[in-house]
């Protein structure tokens, strides 16, 4: 079979990504196949560097990746699912073969978006095996009933309708599972970016009330060999020099900590030199691994700390509190560990009162840095109607942070543009800085700060 891969990721902020989940569906499916990788990120034009790829290569499935749903400062939901529908109207137009959805946005929301986008499969969570059996069944007719997590469209009449088989455990072994061949990958990404991503494991254990992550990699945490993931680094930066920095993409890089202490073991008898990022938690996080990543180029950690206020952080079932968060900045600062804490103000149940007093807490936290992202609920991506409900609140909630905007030196509050700005990010690049750039704002110390002069109200407020 001709098999396009089509990563739709453009999104260039905070930077971009090497389109890793359709790198790892790639390297499972049999060499067998003809395949072929389109990454549309730096295109001018994807629509038509689609339609001139389809034209030239034909093929037989089009696996389509959608990694986001929301845009970089979580402002915008609505544009992604457009540009999606978009590409798959492209490959409607340019070729007769099905296509199959996939990727972390696409698991959120299966079957409204396999309808919504006019596909013929979805895919959710991991992909590998999924895939293969999908592909294995249209080359030979067979039964696509039993394969887990396949959304198939079904039109019947005036009807279309998704079909769902039920779901099925992600890929056990993960040390049997194809290393991603990131000969494949775009040079662009290497040669402006410099950025390459890497995974330790999969599954997230916890249990945060309003996180998607289990939807996609399942709450089974599978590990890595540290070594394989050392090798993986190693191999990645002696093929292309260009790489100055790694993501370790894992939800939380510490959980366990156990394995987090091997794979920085294995990276430090490796004499591994590029820094790298990761997301931490504070629940296990103690000043043995802190030691330990530094000692194996850690540059930061990101850090899900969500809010300042202990009663919303039991009700988002976070599973630590305020006093959680205030231990891991000080084992990072003692450690000589960068820290940056996301905070999500406005979210369910919250009231303004709430997000005064988290922005409180992480102004007297006083972290390397700070993200503060307002609430939005993927769910508002097809539903106009709690979109325009919930646009108000969070309106509210922008006017507070605006407020207080200036408390924090290094704070970066992408829905109002604060350090948030690609020209911003461009000088810093052009410094020679890589990895997140949250990583180097107190270069900025002291400098005018990137700001929206208006706040962007919604129409509903
Ligand atoms: C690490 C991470 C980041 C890092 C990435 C660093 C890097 N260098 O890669 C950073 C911090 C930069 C980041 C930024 C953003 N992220 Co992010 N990120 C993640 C995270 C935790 C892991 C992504 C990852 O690489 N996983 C590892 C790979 C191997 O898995 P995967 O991509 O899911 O692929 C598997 C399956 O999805 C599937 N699959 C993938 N593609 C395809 C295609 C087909 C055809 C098929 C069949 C299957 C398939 O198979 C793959 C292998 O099993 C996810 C949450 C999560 N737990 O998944 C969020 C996540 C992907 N991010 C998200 C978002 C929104 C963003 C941002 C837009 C916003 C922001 N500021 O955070 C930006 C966009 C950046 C960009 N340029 O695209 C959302 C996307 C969904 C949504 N709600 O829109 C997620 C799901 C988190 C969430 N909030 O729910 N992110």
């Amino acid at each position: 079979m001709r098999i396009a891969f089509v990563s739709g990721n453009r999104e260039l902020l905070p930077d971009a990504v090497i389109p890793l989940g359709l790198l790892y569906v790639m390297a499972a499916t049999p060499a067998h196949h003809e395949k072929v990788l389109w990454d549309l990120c730096f295109e001018d034009d994807p629509q038509a560097t689609l339609a001139r790829n389809l034209a030239a290569f034909q093929p037989d499935l089009v696996a389509l990746g959608m990694r986001n749903i929301q845009n970089n400062d979580y402002s915008d939901t609505s544009t992604n699912i457009q540009y999606y529908q978009d590409l798959v109207a492209t490959v409607r137009a340019h070729s007769r073969a099905p296509v199959v959805l996939g990727g972390g946005g696409f698991s959120v929301m299966p079957e409204k978006l396999l309808l919504r986008l006019g596909a013929d499969f979805g895919i959710a969570g991991e992909g590998e095996s999924a895939f293969v059996a999908l592909v294995e069944a249209l080359q030979s007719g067979g039964d696509t009933n039993a394969i887990g997590n396949l959304h198939t469209r079904r039109t019947g009449g005036l009807q279309t309708t998704v079909h769902s088989n039920p779901p099925a455990l992600g890929w056990q072994n993960l040390d049997q599972l194809a290393v991603p061949d990131r000969s494949a990958v775009d040079p662009r990404h290497y040669g402006t970016y410099h950025i390459d991503s890497v995974q330790t494991k999969r599954g997230c254990a916890l249990h945060c009330d309003y996180c998607t992550y289990p939807l996609i990699e399942g709450r089974a945490v599978r590990q890595r060999s540290p070594e394989a993931v050392a090798d993986e680094m190693c191999l990645s930066i002696e093929k292309r020099p260009e790489i100055k920095h790694f993501f370790i993409v894992d939800s939380v890089v510490n959980l366990p900590p156990r394995h987090a202490k091997a794979v920085c073991r294995a990276l430090i008898d490796r004499k591994w030199q590029v820094p790298w990022t990761a997301y931490a938690n504070p629940l296990a996080f103690d000043r043995e691994l802190a030691d330990l990543m530094v000692a194996a180029g850690c540059a930061g950690v990101e850090i899900g700390s969500d809010s300042g206020v202990d009663r919303v952080l039991t009700a988002m079932k976070k599973g630590f509190l305020r006093k959680d968060i205030e231990r891991m900045h000080q084992t990072c600062a003692a450690a000589g560990l960068r820290d940056c804490h996301t905070f999500i103000l406005g979210t369910p149940g919250e009231t303004l009162d709430d997000v005064a007093e988290s922005l409180d807490f992480c102004r007297d936290l006083s972290p390397f840095a700070a993200i503060l992202m307002i609430w939005l609920d993927d769910a508002e991506s097809l539903d106009p109607e709690l979109a325009a409900e919930r646009a108000v609140f969070r309106d509210q909630v922008k006017q507070r942070v605006l407020q207080k905007a200036d408390e924090f030196p290094r704070w970066i509050i992408p829905p109002l543009g604060v350090n948030f700005d690609p020209r911003l990010f461009d000088f810093l690049r052009t410094l020679g800085m890589a990895g997140p750039l949250w990583q180097h704002l107190d270069r900025l110390d002291g400098r005018p700060r990137t700001r929206k002069r208006r706040l962007p109200l919604s129409p509903a407020a």
